[in-house]
């Protein structure tokens, strides 16, 4: 008799691991970045949260280093529900979410201050919410430093942007606002971006100091000029398709775990931040401070007007710069 319950609790117990493990699902993730990068760490460290929070039903996987394809790819296959996640910079969603453009205007933020007020309050949360009219779940904005423009010669002055072959993000708000410099914008996926540079195919580029040391542009552009023309934020979407299938409470459990680990992304950020401006510069890299940046405001504020048509994009745009 015995043996016949141990038997039989043992089935039932192997019965009830197969049944989690059959429903136990990784969301699946993608970003162009290295595994050890902060935005891909705070997505693996999002899984684990939600794991507990499930008790094992989900986790994310995360596919680092464009494995799954450029941002624009990977944007596609979330919007058709082929892939869970992404992370991508808001510069990808510019032409499907009007609302992401606002924080690529140059000069918008008076310092990272007032972009984590906004960004993090009630006009990120404004931006994230128009996500769902164009079929995504907008579920964290992450700050990503000021992008500069380097080169191999430093780029202080308007003079010196003249004419440079400077890559750009696939997003017209880009194009118009490398044109406002004077310079000649060329659209290329990030993936190709160090052979691009390195063959000559453009001159310069433009990023933070993190995506500068990790995608090792500072080996064919040295100079990196601190214009700091835009603190463009990161941005995790979920696909809607999928995140229809999910139960209420699922869905909040991703939705406030996205938010919790809003500090642990801004801890690995700074950390990284400051690391990598001492890597490149301990490998060799120029860093250029005396920037004219008045001069670059002057240039690209229409860019403001031309990617604001709307009244509502306007008010937008009017309460961000308003933000104490
Ligand atoms: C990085 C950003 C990426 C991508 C890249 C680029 O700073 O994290 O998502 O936008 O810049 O310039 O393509």
């Amino acid at each position: 008799m015995q043996q016949k319950l141990k038997m039989l609790s043992g089935i039932v117990l192997a019965s009830a691991f197969a049944m989690t493990t059959a429903q136990a699902r990784d969301f699946r993730s993608a970003d162009v970045h290295p595994l050890d990068y902060p935005t891909v760490m705070t997505v693996k460290k999002m899984g684990e949260v939600i794991s507990k929070k499930t008790n094992g039903k989900y986790n994310i996987k995360v596919f680092g280093n464009s494995a799954l394809g450029s941002e624009k790819d990977t944007v596609e296959q979330v919007k058709i529900g082929a892939l869970d996640m992404v992370r991508v910079n808001t510069s990808t969603f510019h032409s499907i979410v009007p609302e992401s453009m606002i924080p690529s205007f140059p000069f918008i933020f008076r310092d990272i201050n007032h972009f984590r007020k906004t960004m993090y309050g009630a006009q990120g949360d404004k931006i994230l919410a128009a996500f769902d009219k164009a079929g995504f779940v907008g579920l964290a904005l992450w700050e990503s430093g000021a992008r500069s423009v380097y080169a191999k010669k430093p780029v202080r002055t308007l003079a010196d942007a003249k004419g440079l072959k400077l890559r750009v993000q696939a997003s017209d708000l880009w194009v118009s606002l490398v044109q406002a410099m004077g310079a000649n914008p060329t659209v290329i996926p990030y993936a190709e971006l160090y052979t691009a540079l390195k063959t000559g195919l453009v001159d310069a580029a433009e990023n933070n100091y993190p995506s500068y040391e990790t995608a090792k542009h500072y080996e064919a552009a040295p100079v990196f000029s601190e214009t700091e023309h835009v603190l463009a934020p990161e941005v995790l979407v979920f696909s809607k398709k999928v995140w229809d299938t999910l139960k209420p409470e699922e869905q909040k459990i991703i939705r406030e775990t996205a938010k919790e680990t809003v500090p642990y992304y801004q801890d690995l950020w700074a950390k990284k931040e400051a690391v990598s401006k001492k890597a490149v510069i301990a490998a060799g890299a120029k860093i250029v401070s005396d920037v004219h940046k008045a001069e670059f405001q002057a240039v690209m504020k229409p860019v403001w007007d031309k990617f604001s048509p709307t009244p509502a994009l306007k008010s937008l745009v009017q309460e961000i710069v308003n933000a104490k």
